[in-house]
């Protein structure tokens, strides 16, 4: 409190050559961002501060009286739900920590061409609606059934191929309870906003955010395992452009930290006070429960056991984690980690994949501690 920092020195710097200047005609800059990290101070994240992932344009629905929602295929009756109709249910409430699984991916060499998230793409949000499986109930599976595909409004080319945005689940984890998922219409008590699926999306509470299909129009049950793009194409983990790969699906342990001091906006230097810093954050695992973060104040070489906040009856939602560290003028890295009940810990190196999926690499947060007590 009132502490200040007795000098402030960075150097000019100018523009490196491909920096500012990228062209972006899609427009992806515009509608795709990241949580700003002070906003890990939340327990819910604050409205506008949730990352954002599209692949395509927002669809515009002017009238979400007009929308329905089919449920079809390997079912015995097929429904056509409309919002309304969807808010009729009895509703259910999860608080989920949604993250992209291409986070991280900007901080791999080679860095996959795709979004390029630093670490930045998490939020948490409370989702109301309708359990999936009340739904696949009430239509009534047949006994063939596998796989269950969902279908967004948006669409566009991906490798040339024009494109529904589409996902499937295993039928096993669309009617399950362990997560429960749901079609939901509310985010944070409000309707959805149109980034994130107005008027109906999928949940999955635990899985990286590819499986939580935005503006969700069709439900349908198939008999055979889904190959479609963001299936069998997208959303592998593999080493070479051939394999066949391993399917993205649960979040693997991740502790983010909120930078401490305060950033000198031009030289993206961030400066510390010397004496008693509270570092802070969140950590989430959709694999297992986090069971323990630690601190790490040299960039690595020595772990500090951090303080964990109890369980807090959200299973699928972060937890906060915090840790006292008395700050000497110099430069540091601060980093932290996460373990779950299963065993996984965040590695400190990261093994790559051609995509950048599902990497959990410590964050590393550069800060340099100056001026006197
Ligand atoms: N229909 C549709 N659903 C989608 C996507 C999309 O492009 N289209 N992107 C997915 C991806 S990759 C992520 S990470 C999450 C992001 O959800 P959010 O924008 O609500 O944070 O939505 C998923 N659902
Ligand atoms: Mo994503």
């Amino acid at each position: 409190m009132g502490r200040r920092i007795a000098e402030v020195s960075t150097p000019a710097r100018l523009a490196g050559p491909d920096e500012g200047l990228g062209r972006d005609e899609l427009g992806l800059a515009a509608r795709n961002h990241g949580l700003p990290l002070e906003a890990l101070r939340h327990d819910l994240t604050p409205p506008g501060l949730h990352y954002v992932l599209t692949h395509y344009d927002i669809p515009y629905v002017p009238d979400e009286t007009a929308w329905r929602l089919m449920v079809g295929g390997r079912v015995h009756r097929s429904l056509s739900l409309s919002p309304a109709r969807l808010r009729g249910y009895p509703a259910v409430t999860a608080r989920v920590t949604l993250e992209c699984a291409g986070n991280g991916r900007a901080l791999l060499t080679p860095r996959p061409v795709s979004q390029p998230w630093l670490v930045e793409a998490a939020g948490t949000a409370d989702w109301t609606g309708v359990p999936l499986r009340v739904l696949l109930d009430e239509a009534g599976v047949r006994s063939d059934a596998v796989d269950v595909v969902f279908t967004g409004a948006d669409h566009g080319v991906e490798r040339g191929k024009e494109q529904d945005y589409r996902r499937s689940l295993p039928l096993g984890v669309a009617t399950g309870d362990d997560p429960e998922v749901l079609v939901a219409y509310a985010m944070n008590g409000m309707p959805l906003p149109p980034q994130h699926g107005s008027p109906l999306r999928l949940v999955v509470p635990g899985w990286y955010g590819m499986a939580h299909v935005k503006w969700l129009r069709e439900i349908t049950v198939a008999d055979t395992p889904f190959t479609g793009f963001q299936q069998s194409v997208a959303y592998r983990i593999r080493q070479e452009p051939g394999d066949e790969g391993e399917p993205v699906t649960r979040i693997a342990p991740r502790a983010l930290m909120v930078p401490p001091g305060f950033p000198d906006f031009m030289s993206r230097t961030r400066f510390v006070a010397p004496g008693t810093v509270t570092l802070e954050g969140r950590a989430w695992s959709g694999r297992a429960p986090v069971t323990g973060v630690e601190v790490s104040t040299d960039d690595g070489a020595t772990w500090q056991p951090a303080g964990l906040e109890p369980e807090h009856g959200h299973r699928w939602a972060w937890r906060r984690w915090s840790h006292t560290w008395t700050a000497v003028p110099g430069e540091h890295v601060l980093c932290a980690r996460a373990r779950d009940a299963a065993g996984n810990v965040q590695p400190v190196e990261q093994a790559w994949n051609r995509g950048g999926f599902a990497n959990n690499a410590v964050q590393r947060v550069p800060v340099l501690c100056t001026g006197s007590p």
